[in-house]
C-alpha cells in the first residue's frame, strides 16, 4: 500500500528528531507533495513547541547545485529550535552526518510575497548578518532527489546568526572565508548566491507564495550557501569572515 504524505512526514521527522538516517523516499511524489509533507513534518515540531522563526533558500549558488548534482531553488523552513548561538555548541549525536556552509542572513522588517522586484526586497529587510548553515540530511550518504530534500525540510538542521548590520551598505559581492580549525576550507563571495543574495529573497517571496505562504516581519531568511558545504565528523571548530559583516563561528563537540 502507498504510505500518505502524512506517514512520509512522520518518517521524515522522526529521522530528524531521533537523528537516524533513511532510505530515499521510492513514493513518487511530485514537487507540490514534497512541499505538502515538508509542512507536515514540520506541523510534528510546532506540536512540539517549536516556533516559525523564518526560511532558508537552497541552491542559489552555481556552487552547492553542482556539489549536490540539483539544479532548482528550493527553500525549507526554520524554526527557534535550529537556531545556535554565535560562539555555541553542536553536538554531534543529535546530528546524523551533517555538512556546513556559509551564508548571508537577512532580518525582515516588512512583509513579502509574491513577485516583487529587488528595490521592494531590499526596503523590507531591518539587518543583514553573515550566517553559517549546518545542514544534515536525513538520507543515507547525503542522497536525494530534488522532491526527497524538500519533503525532508531542504536538510534544515541548524543555524548560527553572526552580528546584525545595516543593510544600506552594498552587500552585492562581499568575500567569504569559511576556517575549520583554522584552516580556510572554501572562499567564495557572496555574488556567487544569484549575482546577489538579494535575488535569493525576491526567489523566496515568490517561491513561498506559490505555495499560499508568504515572509513576514521578524522572519530570518538564509540565502543559501555561497560555497558548496562541508562536510564533518569530529571534534571542530568552524568560523566564518564575512568582508564588512564581521564573523559568525560555533563548535561542533562529540
Ligand atoms: C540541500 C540544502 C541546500 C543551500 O544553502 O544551498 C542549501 C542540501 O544541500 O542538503 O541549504
Ligand atoms: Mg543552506
Amino acid at each position: 500500500m502507498t504510505p500518505s504524505l502524512q506517514e512520509i512526514a512522520v518518517r521524515l521527522d522522526d529521522a530528524a528528531h531521533f537523528a537516524r538516517s533513511v532510505d530515499q523516499l521510492v513514493e513518487p511524489l511530485t514537487i507540490d507533495e514534497s512541499y505538502k509533507v515538508q509542512a507536515l513534518s514540520l506541523a510534528r515540531r510546532y506540536e512540539r513547541g517549536e516556533r516559525s522563526v523564518g526560511v532558508k533558500m537552497g541552491f542559489t549558488s552555481r556552487a552547492k547545485m553542482v556539489q549536490m548534482g540539483l539544479d532548482k531553488m528550493i527553500w525549507g523552513r526554520l524554526t527557534d529550535a535550529m537556531l545556535v548561538d554565535d560562539g555555541g555548541i553542536v553536538k554531534l549525536p543529535q546530528l546524523v552526518h551533517l555538512r556546513v556552509e556559509p551564508e548571508i542572513a537577512f532580518l525582515l522588517k516588512a512583509p513579502l510575497w509574491g513577485r516583487v522586484d529587488t528595490l521592494t526586497a531590499g526596503a523590507a529587510i531591518e539587518a543583514i548578518a553573515p550566517a553559517l548553515e549546518i545542514i544534515d540530511s536525513r538520507y543515507h550518504n547525503f542522497k536525494f532527489s530534488l522532491t526527497d530534500v524538500v519533503a525532508d525540510n531542504s536538510s534544515s538542521s541548524g543555524f548560527v546568526v553572526g552580528p546584525w548590520f545595516d543593510p544600506r551598505s552594498d552587500f552585492s559581492n562581499l568575500g567569504m572565508v569559511m576556517e575549520i580549525d583554522g584552516v580556510a576550507t572554501q572562499v567564495g563571495s557572496s555574488a556567487a548566491i544569484l549575482g546577489h543574495p538579494l535575488r535569493s529573497l525576491v526567489a523566496a517571496a515568490r517561491l513561498l507564495d506559490q505555495r499560499g505562504e508568504r515572509l513576514d516581519a521578524g522572519d530570518i531568511v538564509l540565502a543559501g550557501a555561497a560555497t558548496a558545504a562541508e562536510a564533518m565528523t569530529g571534534k571542530r571548530s568552524i568560523l566564518l569572515t564575512v568582508e564588512k559583516l564581521g564573523r559568525v563561528g560555533f563548535t561542533i563537540r562529540s
